[in-house]
């Protein structure tokens, strides 16, 4: 990855809205709920269609291709889930992936070095291979406790974060679990590039005003 590209994606990963339709207020369509996170200023997308009731085949794909035409829109790039043959069928700009999901170098040499590869890690180790790997970016977590992913691993801190930057990881990098605009200014301190959220935002009454209210939290995230 060339410095041009690390820089835009440190300021991509700012307010990143990860989401699927289990992840809302009961009877809410996950497109007005994306709409209103980017009138709030969100940065960077991801759909993630994961849990108890969430869509699959048809639906998946149908939803799937409505929130990415939301991302275009709004020039916001749209990353998929744990799923490259969707990512690729609908052209999506980037894919991301667990530490149990596919292997993040057969990711890369299926997507090319066209398209943002995201990686989940919670360790030094763990992050050391995503970068060898290939990946562009990685997802740190759980910072808090979460409600949102059933088999989340051991809560790491803040210090999850510090530790991968004192070993020298200077990969764009983003804090994830349990992050309120409340709790985003220690992750950032910590050294994090940006927050990645699923309820503070997605299952907030006004994802708008949910999602300005972490730009506001730490206003250095903005523009
Ligand atoms: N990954 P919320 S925590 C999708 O630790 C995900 O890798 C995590 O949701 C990790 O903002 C998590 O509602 C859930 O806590 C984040």
């Amino acid at each position: 990855m060339n410095r041009r590209n690390e820089t835009k994606i440190k300021k991509a990963l700012r307010v990143y809205l990860v989401m699927g339709s289990v992840n809302l207020q009961s009877g809410k369509d996950p497109v007005d709920v994306l709409r209103e996170a980017v009138a709030g200023g969100i940065t960077l997308f991801q759909f993630r269609e994961k849990g108890p009731g969430a869509l699959e085949g048809e639906a998946c794909l149908a939803l799937a291709r409505r929130l990415r035409d939301v991302c275009r829109e709004n020039g916001i790039p749209f990353i998929v889930n744990d799923d490259v043959d969707l990512a690729v069928a609908i052209e999506a700009d980037g894919v991301h992936v667990g530490q149990s999901d596919a292997d993040a170098s057969r990711v890369r040499a299926r997507i090319g070095e066209g398209r943002m590869l995201g990686v989940s890690v919670h360790s030094v180790e763990e992050a050391r291979l995503a970068v060898q790997a290939g990946a562009d970016y990685l997802g740190v977590g759980p910072i808090y406790p979460t409600r949102s992913k059933a088999d989340a691993h051991a809560v790491l801190g803040i210090e999850g974060i510090r530790e991968l930057r004192a070993a020298g990881l200077a990969v764009p990098m983003v804090g994830i679990g349990g992050i309120t605009a409340d709790l985003a200014a220690p992750v950032l301190a910590a050294g994090a590039d940006g927050v990645a959220v699923i309820s503070a935002i997605a299952g907030a009454p006004d994802a708008r005003a949910a999602a300005s209210a972490f730009a506001d939290a730490a206003p250095w995230l903005r523009g």
